[in-house]
């Protein structure tokens, strides 16, 4: 197994910049200077893509910029679309987004919203047609399933070359994103479907996503709110969960423990994250057990119709005879967990363990400490450095318990309330959802109010109707409505409600015309008919402007 590592977004570059450190770091200036290769333990590779240029180039100094041929390198998706092209221009009078926008909306819609257009509408797929460079097309391969969309077809373009898809080695990719701001939230979803519309439908991909934490803390860097960034968290969260054939598999980590654990110290908490990964992604395989990526990736999700949730455990302890049942009994403890869940609620157990230990042992010890079936648990092993290490992912640790939501310590009480402050963030805040809020949004340099989203008529349109339903309520259907249920599925607690999460939502929908600007749609057309019938009263009008007719006649 080997992995390219992408992070996404702020707090999805730093984590992959502890990924991502030289092995040679001892001889760095050396290997610069000879041009000797980069080389990551576990021989990894990876890239980080950033919506935010400013950060990109002059606040951090680890990653180069791929333009000029660096590596480590950080990518700018948007920068494939020219400032002021058509593209740039058409989307914007047509919809009022702003592709070229840095970041500062920090929500997963924004990103879902662009990439559905380009999706969509034929007539934005033929300017792009029009203006996409020669390197572009060629790149796209004619594939009939996918339209060409500058910004993600370049993103993968950026990161195919490290896989076995293009030049490259990884046999499978590794997303991480924290779930709260919006760009790593706004960019998974639409990266792994552009992925999975290439037709590349069973090249492993895994996301980690660190959930956000509540309270005020990342209230300053981010300028937004607990309640904002749990929207953004849980609809990129809706989004990878009820994607059929999405990723193999959505690892989550609290970052509430982790900032618990390490005082607010987001550096430490991403140095831990990197240790707790590493039985899964380090090099060192036991001779003869070398598992590709494509059979985690199977594990992982087989016989699922949709991504499974998987809750990491973690523990590390000193070398020691008979190790197997003192690490497994420290990753189940609170202190092992990263994410609330009730371990014998899993339907199934991947482990991965670094040093002396007896993957037969391992099988029996977590079958008999959490009843998980002994053939539902996969244990793989690595030779170790120094602690014995035991990673434990657990997949879908919850439901079946009807008092579980009630429980500080359980999935199903963080993600009713995730659910339920976006849930009333909505309702409080409707106008935030179309950018008209008033709240403040500050560009990050010099303190000026960014640049206003206007949208336009039809795209406010299609964003109701996302969030709250044909007729408006939320109360029948669109995600406020799919999130009342999830969150009723997850304090019903029944065993046959999983997963909680359904219905795949789209902003604008496929083969559906886009309402033309100015235009209003009245709830009142059904079908070809009602078609018909307003075609023949514009020809009408039209006669009697034209003096041909005296009234109108309508049948
Ligand atoms: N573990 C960890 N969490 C972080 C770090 N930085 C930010 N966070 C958390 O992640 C959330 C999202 O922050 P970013 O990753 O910076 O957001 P983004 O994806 O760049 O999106 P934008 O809103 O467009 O900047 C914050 O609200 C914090 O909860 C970090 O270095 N480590
Ligand atoms: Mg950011």
């Amino acid at each position: 197994m080997r992995l390219c590592i992408v992070g996404i977004g702020g707090a999805g570059g730093k984590i992959t910049q502890e990924f991502l450190g030289n092995e040679d770091l001892d001889f760095q200036l050396l290997s610069h200077i000879t041009g000797a290769e980069y080389l990551s333990p576990g021989k990894m590779q990876g890239i980080w893509l950033e919506a935010d240029k400013n950060d990109a180039k002059n606040i951090q100094h680890f990653f180069g910029d791929m333009e000029e041929g660096c590596y480590p390198c950080f990518y700018i998706p948007h920068d494939a679309v020219a400032d002021g092209c058509a593209v740039h221009v058409a989307v914007k009078e047509k919809y009022g987004y702003d592709v070229k926008k840095q970041g500062f909306v920090r929500d997963a819609q924004y990103l879902k919203a662009v990439f559905e257009i380009f999706d969509t509408d034929k007539e934005i797929q033929a300017l792009v047609a029009q203006t996409m460079n020669k390197e572009m097309v060629e790149s796209m391969g004619g594939n009939a399933n996918q339209a060409p969309n500058p910004i993600f077809d370049s993103a993968w373009n950026a990161i195919r070359d490290f896989t076995t898809l293009g030049k490259g080695e990884c046999d499978g990719i590794l997303f991480v994103v924290s779930f709260g701001g919006g760009t790593g939230t706004g960019f998974i979803n639409p990266i792994i479907n552009h992925i999975r519309n290439e037709g590349k439908a069973d090249y492993p991909v895994f996301a980690l996503g660190i959930l956000t934490e509540p309270g005020d803390y990342a209230d300053k860097a981010q300028f937004s709110k607990s309640a904002r960034r749990n929207l953004a968290a849980i609809s990129a969260i809706y989004d990878l969960l009820t994607k059929g054939g999405g990723a193999n598999g959505v690892i989550i980590v609290d970052n509430e423990i982790l900032l618990e654990r390490y005082g607010n110290d987001y550096v430490a908490a991403n140095q831990f994250i990197h240790k707790m990964m590493q039985p899964l992604v380090a090099a060192r395989d036991y001779p003869g057990e070398i598992p590709p990526s494509q059979a985690v990736a199977q594990h992982s999700s087989g016989g699922l119709s949709r991504p499974p949730i998987f809750v990491p455990l973690f523990a590390s302890l000193p070398r020691s005879a008979d190790p197997e049942e003192a690490l497994i009994k420290k990753a189940l403890s609170e202190e092992g967990k990263l994410f609330g869940c009730s371990p014998e609620k899993a339907d199934f157990a991947m482990v991965f363990c670094r040093g002396f230990i007896d993957s037969e042992k391992i099988r029996e010890i977590l079958s008999r400490e959490t009843g998980i079936a002994p053939e539902s648990i996969w244990p793989s092993r690595k030779m170790g450095e120094g602690n014995n290490e035991i990673l434990i992912l657990l997949r879908n640790p919850y439901g079946g318990d009807p008092k579980a939501y009630q429980k500080v310590g359980t999935l199903e009480n963080r993600f009713c309330m995730v659910i339920s402050q976006a849930l009333q963030y909505m309702s409080q805040q409707p106008e935030d959802l179309f950018y008209e809020g008033k709240q403040e949004e500050k560009g990050k340099k010099d303190g000026k109010p960014a640049e206003q989203v206007k949208l336009t008529e039809a795209s406010k349109e299609a964003l109701k109707m996302f969030f709250f339903g044909p007729d408006g309520s939320g109360q029948k259907s669109g995600f406020v409505f799919e999130l009342t249920e999830a969150r009723k599925r997850l304090r019903d607690g029944r065993k046959e409600d999983k997963p909680f999460f359904i219905h795949p939502l789209r902003i604008f929908q496929k083969d559906a015309p886009v309402p033309k600007e100015g235009t209003k749609s009245t709830g009142l057309i059904n079908g070809d008919e009602d078609i018909a019938r307003i075609v023949d009263q514009r020809i009408n009008e039209k006669l009697v402007e034209l003096g041909l007719i005296e009234e109108i006649m309508m049948g």
